[in-house]
């Protein structure tokens, strides 16, 4: 019997390379990128990235989509709710290079990556000899996942002190752990560096915002906490991040996501000498790891065994 299509529905990638891996890692497969009319029953799976609206609700016989990212913010943008499972990506690829950058902007921070910047430009040789050791700062994962435990765990072996925030309790070697509203405080209050891979739902929307920087570490071996924000966009007031730039809050921030993106020229953050920006660049999705395992879910699927790495729809993440 001859498989059911995939509509690949992607907004901001090149559909073309995704539709290259999909053909090659299930060649007995079609992939369409539009339904075949008003109703489409003979797509049985979709793919997407901020997919057009509605275009979920054209396919009768849809059995679940797939995002091609962790995040599935995207789907869910606008209301649009798919009637089916969601299957979100949960893959050592993303996982190792969101750490990656994790690591890379905390150790950028620690070793005052800014500050000699700032002095090679200007041809200044002078060294800083305040530079404290790994063990005697703590760095504290908002959201403490696939992507921030394994962050966790990468930044404990080059000796930092850990901390982690989630909305369950959790227990994680290493890290100490706070859970909920009521460990927002504590949490804040141990960290010298804070990084965000929380996913932006109703609750954690605007999170990164003067009340929390205002529960920030005052004191610490940086002079004043750092915030990295990898999460998403929405997670944070970038007005209130350049208020507490400028008036000591925060002693500098690495963004990798935007309110607006692509951030728009006319944005201060570009300008600001504490801002760190890279273009939602943290942990790309790469189609020939990605691809495979998604296949091999329909396919398993299919057979009638359950989907993995699937979202919580009430939950949103
Ligand atoms: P997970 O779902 O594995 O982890 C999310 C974590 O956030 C969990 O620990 C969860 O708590 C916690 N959390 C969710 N809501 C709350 C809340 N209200 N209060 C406290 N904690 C909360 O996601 P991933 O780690 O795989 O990915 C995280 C996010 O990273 C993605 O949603 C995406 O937005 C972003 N991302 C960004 C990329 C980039 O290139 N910039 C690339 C990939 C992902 P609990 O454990 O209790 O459920
Ligand atoms: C993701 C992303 O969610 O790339 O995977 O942002």
């Amino acid at each position: 019997m001859s498989k059911g299509k995939i509509l690949l529905a992607v907004t901001g990638f090149d559909p073309a390379v995704w539709r290259k891996a999909l053909e090659m890692a299930a060649p007995d497969r079609t992939v369409v990128e539009e339904p075949d009319g008003a109703e489409d029953g003979s797509i049985d799976y979709a793919v997407v990235w901020k997919q057009q609206k509605g275009i979920l609700d054209r396919l009768p016989n849809l059995k679940a989509v797939f995002s091609i990212g962790a995040g599935v913010d995207h789907i869910f943008a606008g209301g649009d709710a798919p009637r089916v499972p969601v299957v979100r990506v949960v893959a050592e690829d993303l996982t190792g290079r969101m750490s990656e950058y994790v690591a890379w902007q905390v150790l950028d921070h620690h070793r005052k990556g800014p500050l000699y910047r700032s002095q090679q430009a200007r041809k200044i040789w002078h060294e800083d000899r305040f530079q404290p050791a790994a063990e005697d700062v703590t760095v504290g994962i908002l959201g403490l996942g696939q992507l921030g435990t394994d962050a966790a765990r990468k930044l404990s072996a080059l000796g930092f002190r850990l901390a982690g925030w989630s909305r369950s309790p959790k227990t994680v070697d290493g890290v100490d752990t706070y859970a909920g509203d009521a460990g927002l405080g504590a949490f804040l209050a141990a960290c010298d560096i804070v990084v965000c891979l929380l996913p932006l739902t109703t609750d954690t929307r605007g999170i990164l915002a003067a009340p929390l920087f205002d529960r920030m570490k005052r004191e610490g071996p940086l002079g004043a906490p750092v915030l990295i924000n990898a999460g998403r966009g929405g997670l944070q007031n970038e007005t209130d991040i350049l208020a507490a730039l400028d008036d000591g809050r925060l002693g500098a921030v690495s963004l990798d996501v935007f309110e607006t993106e692509p951030l728009p020229a006319d944005n201060p953050l570009w300008a600001h000498p504490k801002v760190m920006i890279t273009p939602h660049a943290a942990a790309t999705s790469v189609p020939e790891a990605l691809v495979p395992p998604m296949i091999a879910q329909m396919d398993a699927h299919d057979r009638g065994e359950p989907l993995r790495d699937l979202v919580d729809p009430e939950a949103g993440y």
